[in-house]
């Protein structure tokens, strides 16, 4: 087999480090392209040939001559587990119940958690609104939704604790279920939520994080020390309310056209 031609598509942000973790989990080697998102370059063309939905991450793979373009995250992380882990260091047989499971967690990240405490993160700290309505609506609607969401997450853990005594989300060791969530796990104080209210949770983020190929893949991605610092969540939400208050005015005038 040709040795692997990886090219990744990412900025520091929860989406993109799934990848990186994945990547560095797997020992796979990989070129990282920077997709500034404060300066909007997940929407300049050039990126849209390569993700036509303007966000990052995305993955192109040149193994072997043959060119494959991929966008969303658990679209990555399958294609990862499906041509690079024969081993099953991250993934479960296909036809498992395992299998079928790191799928259920997968989607429920990608469609649930993500979704639900990004628009948390975007009324807490980023509301373009002016009016204080708007703004608790939108936090007590997300951050409540979130909550229950880790709610969800902690029950999984003492499930898989009682019954198959592992720490992972899905069978007996790390899968690219536990990676979609850390990033968002991760981002817990940033969004409000207190990290001792899900025990089991706040150990399974210290013990996934910190295990070889995880802790590389999460270098430079420092939301839990950003979210725990009130001078640097007042930063970064200043920071990232500039190009996100560009963004919404550029979709109104798309909208009404
Ligand atoms: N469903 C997508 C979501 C990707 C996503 O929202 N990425 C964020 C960074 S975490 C982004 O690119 N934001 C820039 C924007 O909203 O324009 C996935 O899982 O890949």
């Amino acid at each position: 087999m040709s040795s692997p031609d990886l090219t990744l598509y990412t900025d520091t942000a929860p989406n993109g480090v799934k990848i990186t973790m994945a990547l560095e989990y797997l020992g796979l080697p990989y070129k990282t392209v920077t997709v500034s998102i404060s300066k909007l370059e997940q929407k300049e063309p050039w990126f849209l040939e390569i993700n036509p939905n303007g966000r990052i991450p995305a993955l192109v793979d040149n193994t072997g001559g043959k060119q494959k373009k991929l966008m969303e995250s658990g679209a990555i992380l399958l294609y990862l587990a499906d041509k690079y882990d024969p081993e099953y260091k991250l993934s479960y047989p296909a036809g498992s119940d395992e299998y079928y499971e790191v799928l259920e967690w997968l989607f429920w990240q990608v469609g649930g958690l993500g979704p639900m405490q990004g628009q948390t993160l975007h009324f807490l700290h980023y509301c373009v609104s002016k009016s204080p309505e708007v703004r608790s609506y939108g936090v007590a609607r997300y951050q409540n939704e979130t909550r229950r969401l880790f709610t969800v997450l902690e029950s999984r853990l003492a499930l898989q604790k009682s019954t198959k005594s592992s720490p992972f989300l899905v069978g007996d060791h790390l899968s690219v279920a536990d990676l979609a969530c850390l990033g968002w796990v991760l981002a817990d104080n940033f969004a409000g939520i207190a990290s001792e209210d899900y025990p089991l949770l706040n150990e399974w983020q210290d013990m996934v994080s910190g295990l070889e190929g995880v802790k590389k893949g999460l270098e430079g991605y420092g939301i839990k020390k950003v979210g725990q610092d009130p001078e640097l969540t007042k930063i970064a939400s200043e920071y990232n309310s500039k190009w996100i208050k560009i963004q919404f005015e550029e979709q109104l005038k798309l909208g009404q056209k």
